[in-house]
């Protein structure tokens, strides 16, 4: 690579409104951008953005060991994983094909009604998926709005598929119960749900008593990100799994071999443009499940000069890379340079 200037630096945007996350109340997101400029001016970008709640690394933990490692090529299997994934992003290497459409998520907000406005709209706007958080109110409200939620896009959308989040609310007998009340309605499909388990080592006897596929997330943060849980540990899991829920932000960058040719959903964690554009890049290179990248539209504002077109059922490859390489440096705090 031809000498050029690292640089790292903080940013701090506002949300357009609080987000929920893992009991955390976030108004605010930050983050590190890692900066590589080479000798002709060209740069290359990554960012690291814990996530309160999610990460086991602090912010400042990030941006320490950005520091002290954005030198290096390939960092440390050990370091955290926004960091690795900032340092992979910021290699700068070109997409396998930018000319590529991706599908997209629409990830629901709001109360109760204001999800079903926001999945009609979704449904007339054409997206394939949309994707429901269970597992925050009473059992029997979550399996009243997820059928409410199928029966309108049953009639406004056939084809817009259901992915349910549980984010490891539930014992295995109230997952079993809401699995079984939602199994027995024939509405739009469930595809899946992500981690419906407080205890993930049940995960396979809940597999053997319902049928809506699994989809693994915090297991695969936990194994690949924090590596807290060693991989012969989770392989029941692993097992028990119908997708990867793969958020780079809190497992790293690089998808893992054990996959056993699962379907993989790229998933965002409230990344910035830069981070989000990263995930399309690396998902933008095979995969075809719908991105669950619809975190960015919690942002009220951006480190970019223009706003990720992602907006819509899909996005083209190129144009978000075109449009995540217009950093506006007047968002950013210098904090490193080097030389
Ligand atoms: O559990 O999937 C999650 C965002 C931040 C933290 C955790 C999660 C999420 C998302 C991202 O749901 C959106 C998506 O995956 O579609
Ligand atoms: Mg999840």
């Amino acid at each position: 690579m031809t000498p050029g200037t690292t640089r790292v630096y903080r940013y701090d945007l506002p949300l357009v409104r609080p987000v929920r996350v893992a009991g955390e109340r976030l108004t605010r997101r930050q983050g590190w951008l890692l900066e590589r400029a080479d000798a002709d001016g060209r740069s290359a970008w990554g960012e690291a953005a814990p996530l309160p709640g999610f990460s086991r690394e602090t912010f400042e933990e990030a941006g320490e060991a950005l520091i002290a490692l954005c030198g290096m090529a390939d960092p440390p299997p050990d370091a955290p994983p926004s960091v690795r994934f900032a340092l992979h992003a910021a290699r700068g290497d070109h997409p396998l094909s930018v000319s590529r459409r991706v599908p997209l998520c629409a990830l629901l907000r709001g109360d109760g009604l204001q999800k079903l406005t926001h999945a009609s709209e979704a449904a007339r706007k054409g997206y394939q998926a949309v994707k429901l958080k269970v597992g925050g109110r009473k059992v029997g409200e979550d399996i009243a709005l997820t059928s409410d939620l199928r029966s309108l896009l049953s009639v406004l959308g056939p084809g817009v598929a259901v992915r349910l989040d549980a984010n490891r609310a539930w014992s295995l007998e109230e997952a079993e119960f809401f699995l079984r009340s939602i199994m027995e309605e024939d509405l739009a499909p469930v595809v899946f749900i992500e981690e419906p388990l407080k205890d993930w080592t049940q995960l396979p006897e809940l597999a053997a008593r319902t049928r809506v596929p699994l989809a693994l997330d915090e297991t695969l943060q936990e194994v690949f990100g924090a590596r807290t849980v060693s991989r012969a540990d989770a392989a029941a899991a692993f097992q028990a799994a119908s997708c990867w829920v793969w958020k780079p932000t809190l497992c790293g960058p690089c998808f893992p071999q054990e996959n056993p040719g699962l379907p993989v959903v790229f998933s965002a964690a409230y990344e910035s443009g830069v981070g989000i554009a990263a995930i399309v890049k690396a998902a933008g290179e095979g995969v075809v499940e719908p991105l669950g990248i619809d975190t960015y539209a919690a942002l009220a504002e951006d480190v970019l000069a223009r706003r990720l077109p992602l907006d819509a059922p899909e996005a083209e490859v190129g144009e978000v890379l075109a449009a995540a390489g217009e950093v506006d440096r007047s968002k950013l705090e210098l904090v490193y340079e080097h030389p």
